[in-house]
């Protein structure tokens, strides 16, 4: 049969974070995601291909019901077709197969009891593809993929050669995969309606089923850009479609059962242009370049493996695994996908976004202890882990309470870079982020200050006299006269039932000399096991041969479970107010930054969770504080987001040879401050 027409798949895909703030989605469903039904509505003959992610439609279904009746009412009459993907939008290639299979299959199923059948396609989250994916994909079920065309321009295919739908394989597992067509994603809303018709007008050829395939993120559509404008160009444009009688809108799982694909491809690994600019080259990369990130994922792994454990014992005991049930749902929350990376903005640079990830691990965590505990009668007791968590090569220590988890870096100053509050709230106090180079930022006037390690929780500095607050916070090159920020600390551990110790120490030096003038100093952590709190004793020891002068200034960066985007505004500043105890009491907040000289205490509140941090110590001494803040690229302009609060007390001491100087610290957290 000779052809004259093109195959014009419309595909819409709509997401929002778990964690995203309420005022956000309903502004976002306002202006762009009732665009799209109300044009869905108004252009009956158009076939859209659309996926919603399952975080979202259960959001959609809870908030505004009548919009999935409206939904259902359109699949009912064909006009829409729903794409599959995992349930909870991961990066697919980050997660374990099993999680693939779960997740996607979860999936599939609440789309056939929602909408009455169940998807053909995947939806790949951030378009994120490694060739291993053929074979979970085709396992679950699923029939094709969408992948961008510059990936098999890569592979080494012409223009015209992207038109078409083709097969991939992985270990005999079989696919059918479309190119995302690039071009039309930049000339759609971008450029005159013409355009994109002339440019389809192009892609025909005579005798061959050519598809051209347009892709969009729906909020391009009246979130990103003027709502009025962007309807009236939809609008517009699909009249002019509706009236051209050669463009066949079709659903791609119509296109895949009247047309076979062309013939099999083997692509690499691929994501869409941006994505794979702003990953270097590979999505994984966004692990080796934010800890942060890497933090997240692989305790998404560690929190996986525990469950895996609780299976096994509950199916030797034959035990209820309801628990672990729950448990896997909260973990596959936590594999949401968007606070694991960063591109021009957001990401992993938001606070609220990390701490739900964390929120969902945290809570699987629980479920799983509750079901050792009193499904599988497991006694309480404190574990300490020795692991290496991040997969750098060397081993952290986690120390696992009834209420925290504690985890030390000896090797990185014996820093705490996660402590997890297992209460009524679940949340990771040391989910701060730390200030790195973004290549965006070469182009601004102003460069922004730059970290040289990780703003957790325990870093000791030991700081040059004249040093201000500002030159800290900006930090001013060689403000650290010490090497105990950063480097090994060698640890014993000593566990009795009630407590568990970690003795850290370091044979390190002191520089301002210019030569090293040896110092020991040992921290040593102490958590119990059924109280919200750790305690450190520190010791610091004059080794060397000179009296020493110091100030000695252990850093803790902590963070609150926030609820505001970027800046508060005053009334979000409000929920956060902060409370400094000593020889007099100030109230302030958790962006107010400055210098106490006799203070004891510090008060973090999080009015709106009904939660608190405290940080004490033993004698009253100077104190240094102020927030964190990472300035990166938003949807509007560069905004200095806030990503903790820097708590650092000051002690000054005078160290003959053989001298000691000792104090305390303690970390605590409490919940139920308004009953
Ligand atoms: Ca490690």
């Amino acid at each position: 049969m000779s052809e004259e027409v093109i195959y014009y798949p419309f595909v819409i895909h709509f997401h929002q974070p778990i964690g995203q703030l309420e005022r956000i989605l309903e502004r976002v469903y306002r202006q762009s995601y009732e665009l799209w039904l109300r044009n869905f509505e108004r252009h009956p003959e158009i076939k859209f291909t659309v996926h919603f992610s399952g975080c979202l439609l259960e959001w959609i279904n809870e908030k505004h019901s009548d919009y999935i009746d409206r939904l259902k009412e359109l699949a009912g009459y064909g006009q829409l077709e729903f794409i599959g993907g995992g349930f909870y939008e991961p990066v697919l290639t980050i997660i374990p197969d099993e999680d693939k299979l779960a997740q996607i299959r979860l999936f599939s199923s609440y789309l056939k009891e929602t909408f009455g059948s169940e998807p053909a396609g995947c939806w790949l989250a951030e378009r994120v593809w490694e060739p291993s994916l053929a074979k979970p994909l085709a396992e679950a079920g699923l029939k094709y993929v969408l992948i961008d065309d510059c990936h098999f321009r890569m592979a080494g295919y012409q223009e015209e050669e992207t038109f078409h739908a083709y097969f991939t394989e992985e270990q005999g597992q079989r696919l059918s995969v479309f190119p995302i067509n690039e071009r039309l994603r930049y000339l759609m809303l971008w450029e005159p309606q013409e355009r994109s018709i002339e440019y389809l007008n192009r892609a025909v050829k005579p005798g061959e089923d050519r598809i051209v395939v347009y892709i969009t993120d729906a909020e391009k559509y009246g979130e990103w850009t003027d709502p009025a404008w962007a309807e009236a160009w939809l609008d517009k444009y699909l009249s002019m479609v509706e009236r051209t009688p050669w463009i066949v809108s079709l659903h791609l799982g119509e296109y895949l059962r009247a047309h076979s694909p062309k013939g099999l491809v083997y692509l690499p690994s691929a994501a869409y242009d941006k994505m794979v600019e702003w990953s270097g080259g590979h999505f994984r990369n966004f692990f080796t370049k934010y800890p942060e990130s890497n933090n997240m994922h692989k305790k998404m792994l560690y929190v996986r493996e525990k469950i895996k454990e609780a299976e096994a014992i509950a199916e030797k005991s034959g035990s209820s695994t309801k628990l672990l049930k729950k448990a896997w749902m909260e973990l596959y929350k936590g594999q949401c996908n968007d606070p694991y990376w960063h591109g021009l903005f957001g990401g992993v640079y938001l606070p609220n976004l990390r701490q739900v990830i964390y929120q969902h691990l945290i809570q699987a965590e629980m479920a799983v202890d509750q079901a050792l505990e009193h499904v599988m009668g497991a006694k309480k007791r404190i574990r300490v882990v020795e692991r290496d968590f991040d997969y750098d090569g060397r081993l952290e220590l986690l120390l696992e309470s009834q209420s925290l988890n504690i985890y030390i870096e000896p090797d990185d100053g014996g820093n705490i870079f996660e402590l997890d509050y297992k209460g009524k709230v679940a949340h990771n106090f040391a989910s701060t982020l730390t200030r790195r180079r973004e290549a965006y930022q070469d182009s601004w006037a102003q460069k922004p200050s730059v970290d040289w390690y990780r703003r957790t929780i325990l870093r000791d500095h030991l700081l040059r006299p004249g040093l201000t607050l500002k030159a800290f916070l900006d930090v001013e090159p060689f403000f650290d006269q010490g090497d105990f920020t950063t480097q090994k600390f060698e640890h014993e551990v000593f566990e009795s039932g009630k407590e568990v110790k970690v003795r850290l120490f370091r044979l390190g030096n002191e520089w301002s000399k210019g030569y090293g003038r040896p110092l020991l100093v040992t921290k040593t952590i102490s958590v119990p096991l059924d109280s919200a709190t750790l305690s450190v004793e520190y010791e610091v020891k004059n080794v060397g041969r000179e009296p020493l002068e110091l100030r000695f200034a252990p850093e803790s960066t902590v963070i609150p479970p926030v609820v505001f985007e970027y800046v508060p505004d005053q009334k979000e500043l409000s929920e956060y107010p902060c409370k400094i105890v000593g020889t007099k009491t100030v109230e302030t907040n958790i962006m107010a930054e400055g210098i106490e000289e006799t203070a004891k205490e510090f008060f973090i509140m999080d009015k709106f969770h009904d939660v608190a941090i405290k940080v004490g110590w033993s004698e009253p001494t100077e104190l240094w504080f102020g927030p964190l803040k990472a300035r990166a690229q938003t949807e509007k302009e560069p905004m200095p987001m806030y990503q903790g609060t820097i708590i650092m007390p000051i002690f000054r001491m005078e160290l003959p040879p053989n001298g000691i100087q000792s104090f305390h610290m303690k970390f605590s957290i409490k919940e139920g401050m308004h009953e």
